[in-house]
Parts: C-alpha cells; sequence; structure tokens
C-alpha cells in the first residue's frame, strides 16, 4: 500500500501557489488513501525552517498556525497523521546518517541552495547546504513511497532516490530503502508571482502583491487579482495561444484549479474575452474557495491549546512508524544500541 509523506515549512503564510501545488493534493490523497487504503503523513517541518533563523516566538506561532492552515484547507487529523518534524527524532537522526551517504557533489548541483544562498554563498548556513539531506530523512524515515510536491522539488525528491540507492548498495540491503515517488500533478504545480510571470509564487518575494495568502480578505484578493500583471491581448482561442504569454497562463492555470478543471476547459469558455472580464471571475472564484478555509484558520488560532494536542497525538503515531526504521538503519550501519 501506499505510504504517502509531504512537508511544508512554518514560515509565514501560506500562500495560493502551496495551496493548489501542494495541500489542496495533500486533501486529494488523503481522501484516496480512505478508499484505497495507506497511510498519509503531513508534517510541519520546522527544523528546515531554522535554515533561515526565525525568531523563536515567530517559530513557535508559525507552526501551530500552519498546523490550523492545514486543518482548515481539509486534512483530518483523524485520517492523516499531523505532526511537527521536531517532535520526532527519526528526522534529525536519520539526517546524519545520510549526511554520511550523501555527496558534495550531488549537493553542489542542487539549484534551489543557488538561488536561496543568493550571491554570498560563503556566508549560507551549513543548514541550508544540508536541507535536501534532511528532506530526504523526512521522506525516507517513514519508507514513503509517495511524495506530492510541487514542481521546485523536483530536484530534491531525485537526490533521495540517489541516497535511498547508495544506501542500499553500501550496505549490501536491496529494497532498504524504497525508491520514493515524487507526485509532482494537476494544473498547478507551478503557480508564478502574480507581479512577474517568470518567478514561482513564493513567500519571501517582497511584495506582497505578487502572492494571494490564505489569510487574505476577500478585498485584499480581489485587489491583487485586478493588478495581476497581463499582456493587453485577450485570452487566446487555443491552449497553444498560452505558450508564450506566462501571466496569462498562470491565471488560466489558478481558475482551472480553484475550478477543478483543465486549463483546455477554462480557455473553451474564455476564448477571446478580455482580461477585464476574466479577472473579476476569477477574484470571484478564488474569494468564494479561500473564504471558508479563512474563516476556519481564524476558528483554530483561537486556540493554540487544541492545536497542540492535535500535534502531539500526531507526532506519537508518526514515532510509532519512524521509532522501528530508525532502529534498523542503526543496526544496518553499526551503532550499537546496547539498551
Ligand atoms: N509557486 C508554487 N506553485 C506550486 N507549488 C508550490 N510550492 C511552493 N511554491 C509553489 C509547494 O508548496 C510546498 C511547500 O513549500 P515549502 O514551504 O516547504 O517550501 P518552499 O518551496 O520554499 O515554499 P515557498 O512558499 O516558495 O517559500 P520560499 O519563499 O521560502 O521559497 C512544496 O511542495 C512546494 O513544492
Amino acid at each position: 500500500p501506499r505510504r504517502v509523506f509531504s512537508g511544508v515549512q512554518p514560515t509565514g503564510n501560506l500562500h495560493l501557489g502551496n495551496y493548489l501545488g501542494a495541500v489542496k493534493r495533500f486533501v486529494e490523497m488523503q481522501d484516496e488513501a480512505a478508499e484505497l487504503g495507506g497511510e498519509t503523513l503531513y508534517c510541519m517541518v520546522d527544523l528546515h525552517a531554522l535554515t533561515i533563523n526565525p525568531d523563536p516566538a515567530e517559530l513557535r506561532k508559525s507552526t501551530r498556525e500552519l498546523a490550523a492552515a492545514f486543518i482548515a484547507c481539509g486534512l483530518d487529523p483523524e485520517k492523516s497523521i499531523l505532526f511537527n518534524q521536531s517532535q520526532v527524532q527519526a528526522h534529525a537522526e536519520l539526517a546524519w546518517i545520510f549526511n554520511c551517504v550523501a555527496r558534495v557533489g550531488w549537493m553542489n548541483r542542487m539549484t534551489q541552495f543557488k538561488e536561496k544562498a543568493g550571491k554570498n554563498r560563503e556566508a549560507a548556513s551549513v543548514g541550508l547546504y544540508a536541507y535536501p539531506v534532511l528532506m530526504a530523512a523526512d521522506i525516507l524515515a517513514y519508507r514513503a513511497t509517495h511524495v506530492p510536491v510541487g514542481e521546485d522539488q523536483k530536484q530534491h525528491l531525485e537526490l533521495t532516490r540517489d541516497i535511498a540507492t547508495k544506501f542500499n548498495l553500501d550496505y549490501g540491503q536491496p529494497g532498504f530503502f524504497p525508491m520514493t515517488e515524487p507526485l509532482i500533478e494537476g494544473v498547478a504545480t507551478r503557480v508564478m508571482s502574480l507581479r512577474d510571470g517568470s518567478k514561482k509564487m513564493s513567500k519571501s518575494d517582497a511584495s506582497d502583491m505578487s502572492r494571494i495568502n490564505l489569510t487574505d480578505d476577500a478585498d485584499a484578493i480581489a485587489q491583487k487579482i485586478r493588478k495581476a500583471r497581463t499582456d493587453p491581448e485577450p485570452l487566446p482561442e487555443t491552449l497553444d495561444g498560452l505558450a508564450e504569454r506566462p501571466e496569462a497562463k498562470n491565471l488560466v492555470g489558478i481558475m482551472a484549479a480553484l475550478s477543478n478543471r483543465t486549463t483546455a476547459e477554462v480557455i473553451g469558455e474564455w476564448a477571446g474575452k478580455p482580461f477585464s472580464e476574466f479577472k473579476p471571475a476569477l477574484a470571484d472564484l478564488a474569494v468564494e474557495s479561500l473564504a471558508p478555509i479563512n474563516a476556519r484558520m481564524r476558528e483554530l488560532n483561537a486556540d493554540p491549546g487544541h492545536i497542540d494536542q492535535v500535534l502531539a497525538k500526531g507526532a506519537d503515531k508518526a514515532d510509532a512508524i519512524a521509532a522501528p526504521i530508525i532502529d534498523e538503519v542503526y543496526d544496518v550501519v553499526g551503532l550499537l544500541r546496547s539498551r
């Protein structure tokens, strides 16, 4: 059976890219698992958030808020295992072992590190550099078979498979870790900035107008979509007409994802119409889709004690899966535990 794992960093608010590229898919997979069997584990990866040295109080708050956002988006702690990474020891323990498996040459190819470290790479933290190794540990500590993610995570998933392959080979344990499959699916695997069609929508973009946050109210959502960058042409007659128009393509993709349709269906409806008509319709749809999530998040944020209970229970369930796997790993690599 499938074991699905994915994580999101508790660094600020979730945006529409995180929602459509990741969390909405998490909910669909949770519901599929309820039908087909298997488990779904969704993690607030707070250890990853440390790579950008957040304020400690802010990190605690963001972790609780991310848990609230997960639940508000439809993740159910009775159906999925919802937890924060630092409460389950396996992640940090396996990450060290994988640090000794991964090669510097592999890590030097990671494009996200290059982007995030910027020009002054020497001053970046070792944690930021080793981030993809911790991510491999997150996944393989559960022997997860499938990982739903946005397109930006593809390279990290390839590294996870490389680490699994080398571990299995080095220790003569074929099949010890599975070859985890990335699930980069749907019409919104890469939602772009509303201000620049060449950049992905991102929490760390300086301009708040570049993204729709799940915490935005109806007015903010409508304003951001109204001001979203587009070209002056009307919507094209066919899908091919979107090829050289990244901003138009992005807005069509967002509408498709929010209405559970294909981009071709959206183009079929809107062919030849101007953005002055399309944008208000998109804004209405976004408000309608996000308002219930926004309201539920507010309710949940009012009761952090409840969130802490959910996370504690989730951590127990996650630990029950990971701890025996870590015991096996320690044994295989020759770490003596005489207790
Ligand atoms: N623009 C996006 N479109 C589709 N999916 C996206 N994801 C992120 N941005 C987009 C997916 O959301 C999940 C969680 O992301 P994360 O918070 O763990 O890491 P991230 O990629 O660093 O997210 P951000 O918002 O872009 O933050 P910054 O600004 O720090 O880089 C992942 O599955 C990711 O693919």
